[in-house]
């Protein structure tokens, strides 16, 4: 499970290009993880996209999570799930999905983190971190304090999630997180290979300088 530059897609903000060929550009730049996220497709049209996008991911070598459907995560063999607060129960999609299957859930304070946590997930998505406009009702703002003290509240890793730019990421992994997740930042960009190259640059920078414990600035 690597979840340094971690896609979400949407299928409604590819400006007309198609969403596979966008993937397909994000893994060529540097994305380490897709998760399938499509709100609005019937059943049997995500599984057809969803069996597409396996076959580009894992071309790649990254990994791949659908988004809400444990069951939709089996039919598709994808590498895990991600849950939100009001989806399956982890709990339950623990069962449905034992390890190695990757389990990750949505926190957004410590309380949820450590219910998360205990019922048996394998990463928390923090956020949103920032403002997001992908996702409006997504709740205020949590900012980067909240995020650290969320991250320090646990030991599974943590992916910031909501608002994430260029100019924001070094700071979301500076305060905690192992990774970003991003929509717009990727998918919203005129070049989506060049933005997650540049993405995973930065994401990159920030880790090793967290590991030898120097800032930027500092020798
Ligand atoms: N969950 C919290 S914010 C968000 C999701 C799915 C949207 C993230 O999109 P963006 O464009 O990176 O803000
Ligand atoms: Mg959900």
């Amino acid at each position: 499970m690597e979840l340094l530059l971690y896609l979400v897609t949407d299928p409604a903000l590819t400006k007309g290009r198609p969403l596979l060929a966008e993937v397909a550009a994000a893994l060529s730049g540097g994305v380490t993880a897709v998760q399938l996220r499509d709100k609005l497709a019937a059943p049997r049209e995500l599984l057809a996209m969803g069996a597409e996008m396996r076959r580009i991911v894992r071309q790649h070598q990254a990994t791949f999570l659908v988004n809400d459907r444990p069951d939709m995560a089996l039919a598709l063999e994808a590498d895990g799930v991600h849950l939100g607060l009001e989806d399956f129960p982890p709990g339950e999609a623990r069962r449905l999905l034992p390890r190695p299957q990757i389990l990750g859930v949505s926190a957004a304070n410590v309380h949820e983190a450590m219910a998360a946590e205990e019922s048996g997930a394998d990463y928390l998505g923090v956020g949103p971190v920032f403002s997001s406009r992908t996702k409006p009702d997504a709740g205020e703002p949590l900012g980067l304090e909240v995020l650290a003290s969320i991250a320090a509240s646990v030991s599974i890793p943590v992916v910031g999630i909501g608002g994430i730019t260029l100019e924001s990421a070094a700071s979301v992994i500076e305060a905690g997180a192992i990774g970003i997740a991003v929509i717009s930042a990727v998918m919203g960009a005129p070049d989506p290979a060049e933005a997650a190259h540049a993405l995973r640059a930065r994401v990159e920078a920030a880790r090793s300088r967290g590991r030898t414990g120097t800032r930027p600035g500092e020798a």
